[in-house]
């Protein structure tokens, strides 16, 4: 990709710096923008059109954020989403506003009749989670702007977050060795990622089942872009299969249609454990039992999903009892964890520099999300392809925790550069850097203004 900006001067040279401030204060003002316009009295929307709700994992990456300019909002964010919080510690992948007509998003709260669930809120929700990064993320908040506001907020939320990690590690242990399963790819936050498409094909759905709904992404976004609706049919399908049970987590080996322990998810639950030590020492509480859990992750996940074989991590598919063999993004994110063993450090930085991935200290073309090489690779649609700002912003935080300042300086250089390219778009064209999806979309602002900081 030429991006054609002022991050191609070379560092040293005076009329560099000076562009590239101005550059930085243009990305800086854009972003707020952003955030400010998708800001609804106390949460903020991760687009207006295709994604009217909170969604759990955006709001976390949308508080990191925040914390940049209005950091009493960060702390709004995540109290709002928490205050949906299941009695059995699970954090809702979306909420949703009681205030929007029916059919401004599909599948909607009618659909997950969540309200008739053992422990759920009153607010209507979805049943299923994300990837928990809120502790990461407020813990990030909190050393961004420290306040006495903070310190309560931490309070407030620490036993909120402690229900989280219990939930995942205990009711979806399904595989017994101390990770979280998935029950829906929709809870990896990467829905169509082709790790899902071997699992997927085992769940048995009805291909026309979408003509008796209406998809509402597809009024908003290129309908080449985004799921197909097999893909739907499948979503729809499980998400029929949870809620059958209301959604209890008991007994789901023998049910559960799709079952998947997701590199992403559980390297997020590790140093969700190692952030909630650091506010452990905030709160008053004890930080020895979180370092302990965050050592117990780390071995499950490198036992669990690192093939030594590929050198990379992948998901385990639990009912078929194995890994699944694509190689996306979702193999570089255990780099989050700061107590990651050096082999397997060193691993992931092979695997992300190879051309499946491109790292570099200057690179030509942004992260994707899957690899460039495979003959599936798909430069347009949704996450089989494209970059998106909040895995490479998670690539970037690991490359920082493992002392890589050279890696790290070329890959934040290229997120900034398809910004300044292409504005707040939700995902990007992985060659030419051309926006795709929402045109404003929250969590490429916030990460944005995360990135610009630490520059
Ligand atoms: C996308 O997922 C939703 C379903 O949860 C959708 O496609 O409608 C994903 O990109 C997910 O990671 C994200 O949290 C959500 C809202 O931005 O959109």
């Amino acid at each position: 990709m030429n991006a054609g900006t002022p991050a191609e001067l070379r560092p040293g040279d005076p009329s560099a710096r000076v562009a590239g401030a101005e550059r930085a204060a243009a990305l800086r003002r854009l972003a707020i923008t952003t955030l400010d316009a998708n800001w609804e009295h106390d949460h903020t929307v991760p687009s207006r059109t295709l994604y009217p709700h909170q969604w759990s994992w955006d709001s976390a990456f949308i508080a990191v954020g925040l914390a940049h300019f209005r950091p009493d909002r960060a702390w709004r964010e995540l109290r709002t989403l928490f205050a949906a919080q299941w009695a059995d510690g699970r954090v809702p992948h979306i909420v949703f506003n009681p205030a929007l007509r029916a059919g401004s998003y599909f599948p909607g709260p009618e659909f997950w009749d969540s309200t008739r669930a053992d422990g759920a809120p009153a607010v209507a929700t979805s049943g299923i989670v994300q990837p928990p990064v809120h502790a990461p993320a407020a813990w990030l908040v909190h050393r961004r702007a420290p306040s006495e506001a903070s310190v309560r907020a931490l309070r407030e939320l620490y036993p909120r977050l402690v229900a989280q990690q219990r939930y995942l590690t205990g009711r979806r242990d399904v595989g017994g060795a101390g990770l979280a399963a998935m029950v829906h790819p929709w809870e990896s936050g990467l829905d169509n990622s082709p790790a899902w498409d071997a699992p997927l094909a085992a769940v048995p759905a009805d291909p026309d089942i979408m003509r008796a709904y209406r998809r509402h992404d597809t009024a908003h976004a290129d309908a080449a872009h985004r799921p197909t609706d097999l893909d739907y049919a499948r979503y729809v399908a499980l998400v029929d299969a949870y809620r059958a049970g209301r959604y209890r987590d008991d007994g789901l080996l023998g049910r559960h249609p799709f079952l998947v322990e997701c590199p992403l998810v559980n390297a997020a639950l590790g140093l969700a454990e190692h952030a909630l030590a650091r506010i452990a020492t905030v709160v008053g509480a004890d930080p020895g039992p979180h370092r302990e859990r965050a050592a117990r992750i780390t071995e499950a996940l490198v036992d669990r999903l690192y093939d030594p074989a590929t050198g990379t991590f992948h998901p385990r598919d639990v009912r078929a009892d194995r890994l699944i063999p694509a190689r996306t993004v979702l193999g570089l994110m255990p780099l989050v964890l700061p107590d990651l063993p050096a082999r397997q450090v060193q691993a992931v930085l092979a695997e992300a520099g190879s051309p499946r991935f491109g790292l570099a200290a200057r690179m030509d073309r942004p992260l994707p999300t899957y690899d460039r090489t495979a003959p599936d690779f798909e430069p347009l649609r949704y996450w089989r392809g494209p970059s998106w700002l909040n895995t490479s912003w998670l690539l970037w935080r690991g490359l920082l925790t493992h002392h890589r300042p050279d890696l790290a300086a070329g890959l934040r250089e290229s997120m900034l550069a398809l910004v300044a390219r292409s504005g707040c778009h939700e995902y990007f064209h992985p060659d030419t850097g051309t926006g795709l999806g929402s045109p404003a979309f929250s969590w490429t602002a916030a990460l944005l203004l995360d990135t610009l900081a630490e520059g």
